[in-house]
């Protein structure tokens, strides 16, 4: 049943098909859930991406109530989903690509080593984007793709830092740091909580701090994280 399950998602993600959610019937609990996700990692690791680091996600009220799911989950990211800054992402390769604000950190020897700024490119593989707290667990968090600004030193607070996702120059969403686990630095303990040691040089994104909005064709998606910066990306046409 796992390995059925982490298929059919995968070949959605491929085939960038949306698929129809699993519903009850497949008694799918949330720790098969997180072994259906071994299994979807498993297979991008076999045609030879690697795991680069972890995200979180439904860290902050804000995607709970947007998605209607309240729990913190975890998934993979692999460098097949690094988008350089200022970088232009493939519409085609997506189904229904959002983008959300995100604060990163960089992991050395368990601890935080650096900051940045960054954009997280969620594309649920489920039709509507719709799914229970195990379906998208599953799905790998509805992890497809992220960018991270420039690394820095990690100030004394950024426990209540501004954040601004613009659209085309508009303001689509304002936030704070605070919306993430009232501290974004939590997200290190409860990262190594979740999915156990996580390894040097790995990116964590700590979740997002607003809700997610849709990456429509030409868009151009600008977070500015006070403090820490800014971080950019270009849909294709
Ligand atoms: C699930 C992923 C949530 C976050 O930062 O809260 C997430 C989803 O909204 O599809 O990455
Ligand atoms: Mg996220």
């Amino acid at each position: 049943m796992i390995d059925t399950i982490a298929a059919r998602l995968d070949e959605a993600a491929v085939t960038r098909t949306a698929l129809a959610q699993f519903g009850a019937d497949a008694g799918l609990d949330v720790a098969t859930a997180y072994q259906v996700q071994d299994a979807l990692v498993a297979r991008r690791v076999g045609r030879g991406e690697a795991v680069v680091g972890v995200k979180l996600g439904l860290t902050s009220r804000a995607k709970m109530t947007q998605m209607g799911v309240d729990e913190v989950i975890w998934g993979r990211l692999t460098d097949a989903m690094h988008i350089c800054d200022g970088g232009t992402v493939d519409l085609s390769g997506h189904i229904h690509p959002k983008v959300e604000p995100e604060v990163a950190f960089l992991v050395e020897g368990g601890a935080i080593a650096a900051v940045a700024p960054a954009v997280e490119l969620i594309d649920s593989r489920y039709r509507d984007f719709r799914f229970t707290l195990a379906e998208v667990i599953a799905d790998n968090t509805s992890a497809s793709g992220f960018v991270v600004g420039p690394w820095q030193p990690v100030p004394d607070n950024v426990d209540n830092l501004g954040v601004l996702l613009e659209v085309d120059g508009r303001v689509a969403q304002v936030g704070s740091t605070a919306a993430i686990l009232g501290d974004p630095r939590r997200a290190l303990p409860e990262a190594a909580r979740l999915a156990g040691e996580l390894r040097d040089g790995w990116v964590l994104l700590a979740g997002a701090a607003t809700a997610a909005v849709p990456l429509t064709p030409g868009a151009h998606v600008r977070v500015t994280v006070e403090q820490l910066g800014t971080v950019s990306l270009r849909a294709s046409a």
